[in-house]
């Protein structure tokens, strides 16, 4: 692997403590949760954290979507890789996230407010699929003048490569699009994800004006259409959308954008230009899946890593994938200890 800088990545989103259990049917309905999605909470979803935790054993794991896209980055990089900023609370709850990126050698710079308490994910988990309804509390708080202040600052000037959840377009689209900036300016790599479907929907304005700074733009095929729907293109098909993604108008012409459009167990789509190929993702037996919680972050983080250590685009989604099957197999957006060093697919 070729020798990275320190703190050559920097992630910026929100992070939050998933409170996570099995669920059942009755339990979405009670919230009227849908099996597969990923929404703010509303007033009448607030009980749902208590209940999970009082009545479904639900166990408390690091989540937020970058963050966890930053440990599995740092999990392939050489120690002391990425850097990631979000808001937090002081409370119990914040020295579990410390802890658990501290195990997994990330550095964080949090903005720490104690007026709000830490952010928090409600994960119902229904056979294969994951229902997350979010509180996001202090990480809600993130604000710009963290982002410029002067040891946070001195780590964006260092970094070489940005990824931006697009769960802070719900929080702080200045700091996200300062990040977007410096990188067009300088030549830098800015990767963005699409999140979740609602980014697209709700979110459009702020998202559409980030667009022309993406280098790299990570979704799955339900994100994909979302972006489709609320953009009126006409179309369902993911190579066509892809397309679309990577030929919108860019910022920094020195590089071409690529659009990576994952679809579950389904060929990743990955189009540079017009040019659009798809790639196996590793195959894995059913029965070895846990929960895919977090399956679409460490796609992300796989694929980054790739990008920092250089590495050509093919391996960057290899990895990407390799890193998502490792996922899956353990609890939450998680990844196995002690350390599995990167297998390329034997395809
Ligand atoms: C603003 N919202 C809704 C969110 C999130 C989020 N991370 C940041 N912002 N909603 C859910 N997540 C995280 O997604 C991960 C799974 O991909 C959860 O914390 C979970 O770890």
């Amino acid at each position: 692997m070729a020798a990275t800088k320190e703190f050559a990545l920097l992630c910026l989103e929100n992070p939050l403590l998933d409170i996570q259990a099995q669920g059942n049917d009755a339990l979405l309905e009670k919230y009227g949760l849908k099996p597969n999605d990923a929404i703010l909470a509303e007033e009448k979803h607030l009980g749902i954290y208590e209940d999970l935790l009082n009545n479904f054993s639900a166990k408390l794991i690091a989540g937020g979507g970058a963050q966890n896209t930053a440990r599995g980055a740092q999990y392939m990089l050489p120690p002391n890789s990425v850097a990631y900023l979000g808001g937090v609370g002081d409370d119990k709850y914040s020295a579990i996230l410390h802890d658990a990126v501290k195990q997994a050698g990330l550095r964080v710079e949090y903005r720490v407010d104690p007026k709000h308490p830490t952010g928090r994910c409600g994960v119902i988990i229904t056979g294969h699929n994951r229902s997350l309804c979010t509180d996001l509390g202090a990480a809600n708080h993130y604000d710009l003048d963290h982002l410029k202040s002067p040891e946070v600052w001195k780590l964006v000037e260092n970094a070489s490569f940005y990824f931006v959840g697009g769960y802070h377009l719900t929080v702080c689209p200045p700091a996200a699009m300062a990040l977007a900036e410096e990188a067009a300016k300088n030549n830098k790599v800015f990767v963005f994800s699409l999140s979740a479907p609602f980014i697209p929907q709700f979110f459009k304005d702020p998202l559409d004006a980030m667009a022309p700074y993406w280098d790299y733009v990570v979704g799955n095929e339900t994100e994909a259409l979302s972006y489709a729907e609320s953009h009126g293109l006409e179309t369902k098909d993911i190579k066509e959308i892809a397309k679309h993604l990577a030929g919108l108008p860019k910022a920094n012409s020195k590089r071409e954008r690529v659009a990576i459009i994952t679809q579950g167990t389904l060929p990743t789509v990955v189009a540079v230009g017009s040019e659009v190929t798809e790639y196996e993702v590793h195959a894995i037996d059913k029965s070895l899946i846990n929960d895919t919680t977090g399956a679409g972050d460490a796609f992300a983080a796989g694929f980054t890593a790739g990008l920092v250590a250089g590495a050509p685009l093919a391996k960057c989604v290899d990895q990407g994938q390799w890193l998502a099957k490792l996922s899956i197999q353990e609890l939450g957006p998680s990844f196995p200890f002690p350390k599995q060093t990167y297998q390329p697919s034997s395809q």
